[in-house]
């Protein structure tokens, strides 16, 4: 076991993304549109048996969409093109259950996409393999009549950034349940649109992150056992403790998935980062009784999903009008203009790395140009495109000091760092201290390998940010909540 730990570390730290995993890590946010049969009858899964007239969405507007997502800052987003309960968007020509049977006739997809492209972000869908409507599902012709669908919406909209597969599989109208061709899936997705990442349960591309809470684990890592990425690329060979090990436990919603014990029993590792999806909303649909979230918990979604080495796929479900309701449209503005506030000002100062520290254990000195009494947050950015390393890292204000502001986990792709105020638990009456951060280090404590850091930005507290979607009460919370 001991010869074989520190060769299968190595290849650990070497486990790469491709190209459109970081094109996707670079996006770190887009929305989720859920719009469809379950927007008109004010449920979460339809059955399938809903009559197409139901769908009529009086004052479509999807610029109105793509204003509201760009608005929270969000780079791309993905539309709900077919729901569990069958119901098509656009106007297959495999089924009937879809818009042309609708009063309203057009093509949501067209729309969403053309929108999406004059807005300058990113279209994705959502296709649901679990289809309550096909008089296939439960029949080998259903992956037949998946893969047409999947076709109509790969070759007729442009170019697609991600393909989202939710896993649910429950019978079909005929009582059984399919067994989804996924290789087949994935191999038509890469032939057509080789560029989109495929989410879903087991990779190849992009994972769930296990909740739709939205919140993340304490140490996200894009390096997973294969036993958990069945689809994806193995990149190692078996960890040192692989032999007649069990993994089959494994799921996404466990907290260690990637950490050091799961890896060692894996028969090899594969790169699939994880995906945050969470609703504004109660409902994945939009139902005319609930509120979107509060701004101060979005915020918080955001720093530990953008911030948690993970993107952040923030749902907005449109009306039965086919509009973004006002109540949403104002929160998505203040979520975009609060992540603005706190992260457009980046504190001028110099980063040394410093001498005589071994390669997975680097120090660097952040020297402030200025004093500052009043630093909020650090992010830090790894070197992700040569591998995940960091296992854990600590910030320290200067360093004869040595005051703890962070104890941190994962990097990754980006970590945002909410500081701690170094001089909050000191003894103010023997504390000869002045409340002045010259400079922190940034230590890395234990990597898999020899750790980059590719960016180290610090922020100093914004003052207080005034939201025009939040009540009285709510304002008084939020300062509290930003130590204001
Ligand atoms: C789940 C589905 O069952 C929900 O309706 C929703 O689409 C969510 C994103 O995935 O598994």
């Amino acid at each position: 076991m001991k010869e074989k730990m520190i060769p299968f570390l190595q290849e650990a730290a070497c486990v790469k993304p491709s190209r459109r995993q970081l094109d996707w890590l670079a996006m770190e946010g887009y929305a989720f549109i859920h719009f469809g049969m379950n927007t008109f009858t004010n449920r979460e899964w339809g059955n399938g048996k809903e009559n197409p007239q139901k769908f009529n969405p009086q004052k479509l507007d999807c610029d109105q969409w793509v204003a509201a997502v760009k608005a929270a800052g969000l780079k791309g987003l993905i539309l709900t093109a077919k729901h569990h309960d069958g119901f098509c968007l656009w106007p297959s020509q495999y089924t009937d259950h879809s818009v042309k049977n609708s009063p309203f006739k057009g093509d949501i997809v067209k729309e969403a996409s053309d929108a999406c492209r004059r807005g300058g972000i990113k279209f994705g869908v959502y296709l649901s393999p679990w289809d309550r409507n096909s008089k296939y599902y439960g029949t080998p012709e259903y992956n037949d009549y998946f893969c047409n669908q999947l076709t109509e919406l790969l070759t007729n909209y442009g170019e697609i950034f991600c393909v989202w597969f939710d896993n649910a599989c429950g019978e079909g109208k005929n009582g059984k349940k399919q067994e989804y061709d996924f290789p087949r899936y994935i191999e038509l997705i890469r032939r057509l649109q080789p560029n989109a990442v495929i989410f879903n349960d087991y990779g190849p591309d992009t994972r769930w992150c296990g909740n739709e809470a939205g919140s993340s684990r304490y140490a996200e890592w894009a390096v997973m056992p294969s036993e958990l990425c069945k689809y994806a690329e193995v990149q190692t060979g078996a960890g040192p403790l692989a032999e007649g090990a069990r993994l089959d436990f494994l799921y996404n919603a466990m907290q260690n998935l990637g950490t050091m014990p799961g890896i060692l029993y894996s028969k090899g590792l594969t790169f699939v980062p994880s995906e945050i999806d969470v609703s504004i909303r109660k409902g994945w649909f939009w139902h005319p009784n609930e509120d979107p979230k509060s701004l101060e918990e979005l915020f918080q979604i955001y720093l530990t999903s953008v911030g948690g080495n993970a993107c952040l796929n923030l749902n907005i479900p449109p009306t039965t009008d086919g509009l973004i309701d006002e109540r949403d449209v104002a929160r998505l503005k203040d979520l975009g203009g609060l992540i603005r506030h706190e992260f457009s000002r980046k504190i001028p100062c110099t980063v040394t790395k410093l001498e005589g520290f071994p390669p997975t254990q680097p120090r660097y000195r952040v020297t402030l140009e200025k004093p500052c009494r009043s630093l909020k947050y650090v992010a830090l950015r790894e070197n992700i495109a040569e591998g995940q390393r960091v296992e854990e890292f600590r910030i320290f204000s200067d360093e004869e000091t040595r005051f703890a502001m962070y104890d941190g986990t994962t990097v990754g792709n980006k970590r945002i760092c909410a500081l701690r105020d170094p001089f909050a638990h000191q003894n103010p009456l023997t504390s000869t201290f002045q409340p002045q951060v010259k400079s922190i280090d940034i230590q890395i404590t234990a990597a898999r390998g020899a750790a980059d850091l590719s960016e180290i930005s610090v922020y100093a507290d914004a003052g207080a940010y005034h939201a025009s979607s939040t009540t009285g009460a709510k304002k008084g919370l939020f300062r509290r909540l930003l130590g204001k």
